[in-house]
């Protein structure tokens, strides 16, 4: 598998308010040192460690800006200087917002306050996010991993299924982004996530495909009209991608399907009945939530995992893009699932030979265990393989 790292991702650094006690953030460095080593001793993988160049972080902000406001994009670049500036915080303290949007019946339109010090909580919905003074670093350098793994899978405009460098375009690609991206909305950071990578990826995918051409169509359906390409998006982390959701619930060319920890965080949303807009608008019933209860063991997580699958084989998408997070395991201090670590082999295995065909984007999301990590993640990569080799057990 190729796997994209930078090393930029490391130097985002912040705490948490986590029950009642304010603790470094469990969303560490270290989650991404364990699994890079991991990989590293398994040689089984391409791993690539690149660096975002200037231009490159300019092309994540602006695909950014598809699904987050540029005011939204502009605090998280400036808050943390801000506060330093102000004194409301020292050069190894975090940002942490205070007040949140309340909403009154006199002011049902929101706006920033005035103030740098309440604007940190106008664009936050939770007490995990912190900034820090390297944050916007790593959150560009993780969305840029979004981007360049979009990049890997897209179809050179040529006769031949090659990328644009002529080698041979890859099935899947996993992208080590660091922080994750799945619970921000477009302008409210939440649940470690500053820019949503997952979105991102749609973003790129959609905006460089090349444009549709009859010609080419009946030899690579990827050449398709680029406006209607197809996104399944399947989100394994613990926690419900509610800002994934957010970004896609009228989308009808995006299926989001997600299983995850019921009335567990993100709290207010991930309900079996949030399936969409209402038919006959085009986007019913593209938004599947599989709420799993607490405690659920694997064989009742296998059991969700086949219907997840079953409703992504049926929208026939172009793309599959993975939220993979790794707190579903049974040790993880912030899911409350019983699965460990072989498997994570049968669950890879699982996913790629119900669709493997798909081109395939895997985004990290969580996984708070740095000591099992690395080994949860090469189990769900071996899986994977075998299934995407055609191999019809596993070893
Ligand atoms: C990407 C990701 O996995 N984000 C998850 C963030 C979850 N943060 C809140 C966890 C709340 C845990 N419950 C605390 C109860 C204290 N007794
Ligand atoms: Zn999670």
């Amino acid at each position: 598998m190729i796997i994209l790292h930078d090393e930029d991702t490391l130097l985002h650094e912040t705490v948490e308010l986590l029950g009642s006690k304010l603790i470094p953030a469990l969303e560490s460095p270290a989650r991404i040192k364990a699994i890079v080593q991991r990989i590293k001793e398994s040689s089984k993988h391409d791993l690539r460690t690149i660096t975002a160049s200037e231009d490159d972080r300019a092309t994540a902000i602006e695909l950014a800006k598809a699904t987050h406001s540029t005011d939204y994009l502009d605090h998280i670049r400036s808050v943390f200087k801000q506060w330093l500036e102000e004194g409301l915080v020292e050069e190894h303290e975090s940002v942490l917002p205070e007040c949140f949007r309340l909403q009154n019946s006199a002011n049902t339109k929101f706006k920033p306050p005035k103030d740098t010090f309440a604007r940190a909580g106008y664009y936050a919905f939770d007490m995990s996010t912190g900034i820090s003074q390297n944050s916007w670093t790593s959150i560009v350098a993780s969305a840029n991993l979004a981007v360049q793994a979009a990049h890997l899978l897209l179809p050179y405009a040529g006769p031949t299924d090659a990328t644009a460098d002529g080698t041979s375009r890859p099935k899947s690609v996993l992208a080590l982004c660091r922080p994750p991206g799945h619970h921000c909305t477009g302008s409210q950071a939440g649940g470690y996530c500053y820019i949503n990578n997952i979105a991102l990826t749609i973003t790129t995918l959609r905006h460089f495909s090349p444009p549709a051409k009859k010609t080419r169509r009946a030899s690579n359906p990827h050449f398709s009209s680029t406006s209607k390409l197809k996104f399944a998006i399947l989100d394994l982390d613990f926690h419900h991608g509610n800002g994934t959701q957010e970004q896609f619930y009228n989308d009808p060319n995006v299926l989001y399907v997600s299983i995850h920890g019921e009335d567990e965080f993100p709290y207010y949303t991930g309900g079996a009945h949030e399936t969409g807009p209402a038919a006959p608008d085009p986007a019913a019933g593209m938004n599947v939530n599989l709420p799993l209860a607490t405690g659920s063991s694997f064989g009742a997580y296998m059991e969700k995992l086949k219907e997840a699958l079953q409703t992504v084989r049926w929208f026939t998408a172009d793309y599959l893009v993975v939220s993979l997070g790794f707190d579903t395991y049974h040790l993880d201090p912030l899911g409350k699932f019983d699965i460990h670590t072989e498997n994570y082999k049968v669950m890879g295995w699982q996913v790629r030979s119900a669709l493997t065909e798909l081109p395939a984007a895997i985004l990290l999301e969580g996984g708070y265990v740095i000591d099992q990590l690395g080994d949860n993640l090469l189990n769900f990569l071996q899986g994977w393989e075998v299934a995407e080799k055609g191999l019809d057990s596993l070893p």
